[in-house]
């Protein structure tokens, strides 16, 4: 009997979606119960003076009710907007419940006619505080070349895996004089993503943008203890979690200042945990991408860590020259990825970007204007930063670090560029029926680290402006990742209700524990579904899969938590 009613409800259900497609915009269609369609909110919460939206399904009712959960009574009973739909989330239609002016710290719900309750949320200005110390503790957790040990990880403790104190040199990074040597040290390190493999590019972002979150918001960070086998020392831990990286990343420099490209296993690693992996591991490539990248993050690397580490300081910044000097005589050494090679490609042929944010922390650090000269001549476009186009970073360093460096008129001219990204990002947001800055362009691999970058860009506007109207967008993006959004989920794994429980991450796959690793962004929907697994819809901002085979929606990275730590840090700061 069961079977005949699930079937006959999945006719209905297919029945309805293939009308929709024919009566697209049709707000007369209405949502119901037996729909599959639920009020979606952040599901960890709101902050007491944040935008506070929810958005329900397009039912019959014109009303809601805002509920305390502690004392079961009404707050608010408010009126729903008029029908929308986003053109990203295909033909379903909703409702907008807007209660930014309730600002009583608790526990609520939202309760709708025709439409089951909300899950309950908060409203306090702490909503983030522990999701954002994960974000930050997932890093310690993808530790290579140490163990894991139990007084700081749990139950997610794991032995030491990938020492890395014989990595051999692939044939493709055989120049120079190094190879002679046979095996080489290239110890610590964060694993970049599902898999074992280290590569120099997209950590140099991601430790770039911890630093950055640090220098930005450092009364969060003083404070904050992560539990690492380094909280007991003086030193804020995320200075010490970046480090882990930075030492990694200043053994990919060979003699002659150029980086290394990656570290990876020729094939990918096996379903298994890091310690089970004894494939050979090799430095692969030697590329103009990661030289830059490398002088970029060291540079900013030995600025940020000066005052704890002068030593360490020193030599970044000398391995930092020495690369861009590389970089200068080897400007299109671009990755090419040798034929019995599977590991991750990063490969990235415009490198006007990299060059730019080079050249820019080379003058933070250094003060010598022949960096600025350098930078200015390159006259590049700036927007949201990603790992292949860094050109955005270089345009923040300089405005929060810049400003006694520069001409007034040259630092206004760099704050208005700034300024002009985050109003395009700001209408985006206004305009959108969502309440979030998604553009279909922005439902790309990683779509979830999209929208973080750019409530980046968002957050920077505000602070730089002391304008709060940013906030609000950069706060679309939050409620965005954290449930707000058509596929129910909250996209960090451990955190709300709704939450990804078989990410792309070998690490979570393979513990035996059922829980993944907690605090880790999921790449998110897009509608590429390269991995060619299962899917409930092909609707940019609904395509995604919470299922292991989904690497192109359900994988984790170093360069997608890292803007959610930043994200969070500001929020955290208020
Ligand atoms: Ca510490
Ligand atoms: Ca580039």
């Amino acid at each position: 009997m069961k079977n005949v009613v699930l079937k006959l409800t999945l006719i209905t259900v297919f029945f309805l979606s293939a009308c929709s497609a024919v009566v697209k915009g049709d707000f007369s269609k209405l949502s119901t119960e037996s729909s599959n369609q639920k009020i979606a909110v952040n599901q960890l919460g709101y902050l007491v003076n944040s935008e506070k939206i929810a958005i329900v399904p397009n039912v019959t009712a014109t009303t809601y009710d805002l509920v305390d959960v502690n004392t079961n009574k009404v707050i608010r009973s408010g009126q729903l907007s008029h029908a929308k739909i986003w053109d990203n989330a295909g033909n379903d239609t909703f409702k907008h419940a807007d209660f930014t002016d309730i600002v009583t710290q608790g526990n609520y719900l939202l309760r709708v006619k025709g439409v089951r309750n909300s899950a309950v949320f908060s409203i306090n200005n702490h909503v983030y505080d522990s999701v954002h110390t994960a974000a930050l503790k997932y890093y310690y957790l993808n530790r290579s070349s140490i163990e894991i040990e139990k007084k700081y990880a749990g139950i997610y403790a794991r032995p030491l895996g990938h020492k890395d104190d014989d990595v051999l040199y692939h044939s493709s990074a055989e120049q120079g004089d190094d190879f002679k040597a046979k095996e080489v040290q290239s110890q610590k390190g964060w694993y970049d993503a599902g898999d074992y493999g280290k590569y120099v590019v997209n950590s140099g972002i991601a430790t770039y943008t911890l630093l950055a979150a640090f220098e930005h918001y450092p009364e969060v960070y003083q404070k904050q203890i992560l539990n690492i086998p380094e909280s007991s020392d003086n030193v804020p831990d995320i200075i010490n979690e970046a480090l882990w990286n930075l030492e990694w990343l200043i053994t990919m420099q060979s003699k002659d200042g150029g980086v290394y490209h990656k570290l990876t296993t020729l094939e990918w690693p096996g379903y298994e945990m890091p310690h089970e992996d004894k494939r050979a591991r090799y430095l692969i490539g030697k590329t103009t991408a990661a030289s830059l990248n490398f002088a970029a993050t060291l540079s900013a690397a030995s600025r940020v860590i000066a005052p704890y580490y002068p030593n360490k300081s020193k030599q970044y910044l000398g391995a930092a020259i020495k690369a861009w000097k590389y970089s200068l005589e080897n400007r299109t050494q671009f990755y090419e990825q040798p034929a019995d090679v599977k590991s991750g490609e990063y490969g990235d042929s415009q490198l006007k970007d990299e060059f730019a944010w080079a050249a820019a922390e080379l003058f933070l650090t250094t003060k010598d204007n022949i960096f600025y000269n350098f930078y200015k001549e390159i006259n590049i476009d700036y927007s949201a930063p990603s790992w292949r186009n860094v050109s955005y970073l270089s345009l923040s360093s300089l405005l929060f670090k810049a400003k006694e460096l520069l001409s007034k008129q040259e630092y206004e001219d760099l704050k208005i560029k700034q300024k002009n990204l985050a109003d395009m990002y700001l209408k985006q947001h206004i305009s959108s029926s969502y309440s979030v800055a998604m553009e279909k362009s922005d439902f790309v691999w990683g779509s979830n680290s999209a929208a973080l970058n750019k409530a980046i860009v968002l957050l920077q506007a505000a602070q730089l402006n002391n304008n709060s109207h940013y906030l609000k967008a950069a706060q679309g993006f939050v409620d965005y990742i954290l449930g707000r959004n058509p596929t129910g989920y909250s996209f960090v794994t451990g955190f709300g209700y709704k939450t990804p429980q078989h990410p792309h991450h070998r690490i979570s796959q393979s513990d035996g524990i059922t829980a993944p690793i907690p605090g880790m962004l999921v790449g998110g929907p897009q509608a590429g579904q390269q991995d060619e697994c299962n899917y409930d819809s092909n609707q940019p901002a609904k395509s995604y899969s919470d299922s292991w085979c989904s690497y192109s929606t359900n994988e984790v990275a170093i360069n997608w938590n890292a803007p959610l730590v930043y994200v969070l840090g500001a929020f955290v700061s208020r």
